[in-house]
């Protein structure tokens, strides 16, 4: 072939390149020309079958003629790509002024809600919201809390155990409460410390009243003088806010629980009726919450000193709360997801009334 016949084939292949209208077009030509069985690949096979004279410039030639080509291919191909990203944002474009469609709104899960409402009362009163993870240590979930080695709640039948182990050994868990948060917290930030922690918790049991899942609160306060005294006016003030009443009666019965002395669960007076139930007037009492003051040796174990620090601690059922408070009758409902019940029980988003 000569150097005319070469230009010739230039002069073709560009004017392809030009007229491919899209990148599978484009591809195409590529493959017409450059590809295994193109025609300036099969100049590029010549070469080799010449004379040596001839061999150097038309070797030369076919290789300029093959460079020229993939540059001017590369640039509609960059070309072509630009536009069909323009394309596809503009066939994509949102409308961000339209106004909202309320038949395909969704809702906010009573669990997220009353999570909301307790966090702001707390904020309120001057605690920060803390997080942890799900999955926690033995030291975090158990060892730092006080929990003896050979404690039931440890045991197969309460506690999901996870494969994996720690550097000691000792199989992660999935966290039975959010203690573990305000162990990390405590052993991170020392004292004093005014904090509240949400999360999801579980435990390995499962029937009408306990889901495998579950979600609380925690509330912790250390400081150099705090008591029992403090501990009250805080639930006080907290279950008054989220009842909305004045003056809730509430009643605190000794309890155990490892990590605090002295320990107590929390009544508020209530109203049985035939399947109602009136917060915050009558003779009858509901359990609510667990608390107490923080055990000596779970301050010692996050490296504070009990003898210059104190503080109290409480445990809250986010699901119980808000069956209290919204009059959800059945805990398993809460997670079924089901959409008539959501748009039953849950709250508009954006703020508006449900
Ligand atoms: C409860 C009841 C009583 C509690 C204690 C602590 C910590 F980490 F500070 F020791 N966090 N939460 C506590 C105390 C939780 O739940 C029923």
């Amino acid at each position: 072939m000569s150097a005319d016949n070469l230009s010739q084939l230039k002069q073709d292949a560009e004017a392809a390149i030009a007229g491919a209208s899209d990148l599978a077009a484009l591809d195409d030509v590529r493959v017409a020309y450059l590809g295994k069985s193109g025609s300036i690949s099969a100049q590029m096979k010549k070469v080799g079958g010449l004379p040596p004279e001839e061999r150097k410039t038309f070797g030369a030639e076919v290789n300029a003629l093959r460079n020229a080509v993939t540059e001017v291919l590369e640039a509609r191909k960059l070309l072509l790509e630009k536009e069909a990203l323009a394309q596809k944002l503009a066939s994509e474009a949102l409308d961000m002024s339209l106004p909202a469609r309320p038949e395909v709104q969704g809702s906010i899960h009573p669990i997220s809600h009353v999570i909301e409402e307790i966090e702001v009362i707390f904020a309120e009163m001057g605690f920060m919201a803390v997080a942890g993870p799900d999955v926690e240590s033995d030291w975090n979930n158990f060892e730092a809390l006080n929990f003896p080695a050979n404690h039931p709640a440890r045991e197969m039948q309460d506690t999901f155990f996870m494969e994996a182990a720690d550097d000691e050994g000792k199989p992660y868990v999935l966290r039975t409460h959010t203690s573990s948060v305000q162990i990390r917290h405590m052993t991170e930030h020392g004292a004093p410390s005014r904090i509240i922690c949400h999360g999801r918790t579980y435990r390995c049991d499962s029937d009408q009243t306990h889901s495998p899942m579950f979600h609380q609160v925690e509330g912790l306060v250390i400081e150099k003088r705090v008591h029992m005294g403090h501990l009250k006016w805080t639930l006080q003030s907290f279950l008054n806010r989220f009842f909305e009443q004045d003056d809730i009666p509430i009643r605190f019965r000794p309890s155990f629980f490892p990590f605090v002395e002295p320990g107590a669960e929390v009544d508020i007076g209530c109203t049985k009726g035939q399947g109602t139930l009136k917060i915050g007037a009558g003779d009858d009492w509901l359990e609510i919450l667990g608390c107490g003051m923080v055990h000596p040796n779970v301050l010692k174990s996050c490296g504070i000193d009990p003898k210059e620090y104190q503080g109290f601690a409480f445990g809250i059922g986010i699901e119980r709360l808000a069956m209290l408070k919204y009059g959800v009758s059945d805990l398993r409902t809460f997670f079924e997801g089901d959409v008539r019940w959501l748009e039953h029980y849950g709250f508009a988003p954006l703020g508006e009334a449900a």
